[in-house]
């Protein structure tokens, strides 16, 4: 009988901001079972396995995978394929990608690569399209809509940066009392925070859930709150009033870390500097500002310092930001909150009192809030945070990003994406509305499309749109696994291996821990991993000798990081220690720990050094210095289209893929459902069962009608992640919020990108990753739509 070996893979369901590597058991040559990995001390019981997981060893033998590359026959869209060689497809995409260089220059050609969802993220599935892009000159659309934005603003407008803020390892939740799980669904879409909420319950945490509809999470938690979609500021800024009215902050935080205390001038909304740019405090023994020394320095000795307060020096109104904040939330009272959030005013009431007086205790959100005015309410939470002294305090904090990871790797990279440096980067970057208005005109400016991992034809709002942009361009490529919807417009589709069949290093969420990814088994299809694909296309167009190195080579260059948490490991690591090894630990310290803000000394990334949630100035000019409730886009402003269209994520399938297993489409209900209240459907006349049409002016999906209780009234909902073809017309992607454009990118968009680059950032993700995620808002569920029988086709 064969013996059973193992190797260490990236799961498939990578992307779910829960990287897990996992144990793939082998006999035979062929793949026995998927196991959680056991990590070395004291990581030991956090490796872990969810049922995407365990199903995830079937996919490589699923025939729905793409075999071959496939060639368009006729029609673009018509889905007639030809099955080709790999030497004919790159031969070809090769000679149309030199045409359309040499006759419309190379930034003609457009690139979209999206990390999201392809494992193991930022690995080779990234560094070789980044390193390909980078040297052909391509078009960089910045994907940032959609894209978990909010926390990166809210971040951003606190401490300066965001990487690796929004980085939490969810294990820190384990011994608190009181956590709010705000906007997400842990319990059904983030597996290992689900863990974690389990063992922090276990020791005695109570959980509230703040959500829309009564998913997973509210049915775990000890008690469930149902909020009206995008108007949980207004219950998070009444819980800031009530803290700030009744004097109950933090007051020696908010001294120590952050600019509460500073003076902000009344006429111009900056803070006041003195003639040497140091920022003002107020100091009551003198009764005058005194300066605080340069970068979170020191106040000065003996000063007193006043957090409330408003001053008149010289006619000159000055007013601390804690003071500026205190006002500014006065007029969100509990009230206004019941109103707008859907709940009594005692509740509302009783969730800033426990809030406040918990002795550990967290908020949790993730990326359930998609709506015009989120990236505010990812404010409110930090703020939350910080004036009750809970950023970096042991056992209490705030998660917005759910970016789970336990101490953060960072690797040697930029010599492989960027092979000439960063300032001799050919590829352009353009953001998402720019690029859509450019490329929608008569005199697009783009004649092909490559993209290598994301499925943007279904991810990304208003489907249509990019069947516009597409159909007058010379080429289109997809790269994936599987026939997505949008290898479906491609000329051109290449299957790609699946992580059980590539080589590549592991980063993201490995408990502090490298790994090496090995093959588990023989490829299943004729597909190529994106080094071979990459190095094969470069040749083709006189990049060849950019592209020379193996896989082991490229490993080597990525371990050579300064980076200390690696590059502190002993004896160094290197391919052939990992080749021999599989896994070994990073030179991360047993306690504490990682979380943000975790290091009470710690000078931040912006110009005070200081926790900056409670006044941002550079949002003066917009009235945004002092964060406040805005108003969704859509939702409740169209008599025609009354209801919220609500597509989020569903348990058993990673975005779009784990849609091709038999199983996890059974276990999702064989086919796509619309789910509705049933007080809302017998308004419409609608019944269990009906065939429904869910439309608004740009299109429609049609599906089995559901009722179903744990959908709120006002909301329609359906799943995200079922395939174009499987619904039995249309798709919800026709009718999500359009955007990029007005719905994602205004004013304080705009001011938050310019920021980010003036503090020194580069405009281009494939240097710099965050730059996809940076200004612009995420709206996919500020969608509005109708609902109605449907009547067939019309003739
Ligand atoms: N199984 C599975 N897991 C996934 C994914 C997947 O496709 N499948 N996708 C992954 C990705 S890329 C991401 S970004 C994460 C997202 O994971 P989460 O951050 O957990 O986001 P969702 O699951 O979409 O959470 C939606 C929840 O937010 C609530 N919600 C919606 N609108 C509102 C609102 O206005 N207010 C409040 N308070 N709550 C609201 C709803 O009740 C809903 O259950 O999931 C990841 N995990
Ligand atoms: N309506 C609606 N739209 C949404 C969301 C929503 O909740 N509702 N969520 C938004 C969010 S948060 C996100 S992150 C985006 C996600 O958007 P995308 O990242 O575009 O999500 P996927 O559709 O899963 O695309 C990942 C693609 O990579 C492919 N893939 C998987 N493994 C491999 C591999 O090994 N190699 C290659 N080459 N390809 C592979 C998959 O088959 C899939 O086609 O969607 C956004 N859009
Ligand atoms: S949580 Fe995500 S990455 Fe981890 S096993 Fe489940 S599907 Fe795979
Ligand atoms: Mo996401």
């Amino acid at each position: 009988m064969a013996e059973e070996s193992f190797v260490y893979t990236a799961c498939p369901g990578w992307g779910d901001h829960d990287y897990c590597a996992l144990k793939t058991i082998v006999k035979d040559g062929k793949i026995e079972r998927m196991e959680r990995i056991v990590y070395s001390a004291p990581e030991e019981p956090d490796g872990h396995i969810c049922q995407k997981g365990c199903l995830a060893g079937r996919q490589p033998y699923d025939p729905k995978r793409l075999q071959k590359p496939l060639k368009r026959v006729g029609e673009r869209g018509g889905g007639q394929w030809e099955e080709i060689s790999w030497d004919q497809a790159l031969d070809e995409i090769g000679e149309k990608l030199c045409h359309v260089r040499d006759t419309y220059g190379a930034s003609s050609v457009v690139l979209w690569n999206l990390g999201a969802g392809v494992p193991a993220q930022y690995s080779f599935e990234n560094l070789m399209p980044f390193r390909f892009a980078n040297t052909f000159g391509v078009t960089v659309p910045l994907g940032s809509i959609g894209l978990d934005n909010g926390p990166f603003y809210a971040e951003f407008y606190n401490a300066g940066s965001e990487f690796p803020r929004t980085v939490v390892d969810p294990r820190i939740m384990v011994g608190t009392d009181l956590i709010y799980v705000w906007g997400c669904n842990p319990i059904e879409n983030q597996m290992r925070c689900a863990q974690n909420l389990v063992r922090a319950r276990e020791a005695g945490a109570r959980i509230v859930d703040l959500g829309l509809i009564f998913d997973g999470t509210a049915g775990f938690a000890d008690e469930f709150v149902g909020m009206k979609p995008a108007s949980d500021g207004y219950l998070a800024m009444a819980m800031v009033s009530y803290i700030l009215q009744n004097d109950l902050q933090a007051n020696d935080y908010l001294l120590a870390r952050s600019i509460a205390a500073y003076l902000v001038d009344d006429e111009t909304g900056q803070l006041a500097r003195d003639a040497e740019n140091n920022f003002l405090v107020w100091d009551a023994t003198s009764g005058a500002p005194v300066p605080v020394a340069p970068k979170r320095g020191d106040y000065p000795e003996g000063a007193d310092v006043q957090l409330l307060g408003a001053y008149q020096v010289d006619g000159r109104g000055l007013t601390t930001a804690l003071q500026k904040l205190k006002d500014s939330s006065a007029e969100y009272t509990f009230e206004l909150a019941a109103e707008k959030c859907g709940i009594s005013a005692a509740d509302a009431e009783r969730l800033a009192r426990d809030w406040v007086e918990a002795e550990n205790a967290f908020i949790l959100s993730g990326y359930g809030l998609r709506y015009r005015n989120s990236n505010e309410t990812y404010r409110q939470f930090l703020l939350l945070g910080c004036l009750t002294g809970r950023l970096g305090k042991p056992k209490s904090g705030v998660f917005e990003a759910l970016q789970l990871q336990s101490w953060p790797l960072v690797f040697n990279d930029a010599p492989i994406s960027c092979p000439d440096g960063a300032a001799n980067v050919k590829s352009v970057p353009v953001r998402m509305a720019q690029w859509f208005a450019a490329a929608e005109a008569d005199d697009s400016p783009y004649k092909a499309l490559i993209v290598c991992s994301g499925n943007p034809v279904h991810q990304q709002p208003d489907r249509q749109r990019w069947l516009d942009v597409v159909r007058d361009m010379e080429l289109v490529v997809d790269y994936d696994v599987w026939l997505t919807d949008t290898g479906e417009i491609a000329d051109y589709v290449l299957p790609d291996l699946m992580s059980f069949e590539r080589e590549d290093l592991i980063t993201g969420a490995c408990y502090n821990h490298l790994i090496l990814q090995e093959p588990a088994i023989e490829p299943q299809v004729d597909g190529h991993e994106p080094v071979w694909v990459f190095s094969e296309l470069a040749k083709r167009v006189g990049l060849g000798d950019y592209f020379t190195l193996s896989i082991p080579e490229y490993i080597d260059i990525r371990l050579q990081t300064k980076y200390p948490l690696v590059a502190g490991i002993q004896p160094p690591v290197t391919y052939a220690r990992l080749k021999e090894e599989k896994i070994i630990r990073a030179a991360a310290p047993p306690e504490p720990k990682y979380t943000p803000y975790l290091n009470p000394a710690e000078v931040l990334d912006n110009e005070t050094g200081r926790m900056e949630i409670i006044y941002a100035e550079k949002l003066a000019d917009l009235g945004m210095a002092t964060t406040r409730v805005l108003e969704p886009n859509k939702i409740g402003k169209s008599k025609d289209y009354p209801y919220q269209l609500f597509t989020g994520r569903q348990r058993f399938f990673m975005q779009s893929s784990f849609t091709d297993d038999p199983i996890t489409v059974k276990l999702s209900g064989e086919t796509p459902a619309t789910r509705l209240n049933p007080a809302d459907a017998e308004r419409a006349g609608l019944a269990q069962n009906d065939k429904v049409e869910v439309y608004n002016d740009r299109g429609h999906v049609v599906t089995r009608l559901d009722l179903d209780e744990s959908i709120p009234e006002g909301t329609v909902h359906v799943w995200f992640g079922w395939r174009r073809r499987q619904f039995e017309e249309g798709t919800y992607a026709e009718i999500t919020a359009q955007c990029a454009g007005q719905d994602s990118q205004g004013p304080l968009e705009d001011k938050w990108f310019a920021d980010w680059l003036a503090a020194g950032h580069h405009p281009n993700p494939y240097v710099e990753s965050m730059s996809s995620l940076t200004g612009s808002t995420d709206c996919y569920w500020d969608s509005w739509c109708n609902i109605r029988k449907y009547a067939g086709k019309e003739a």
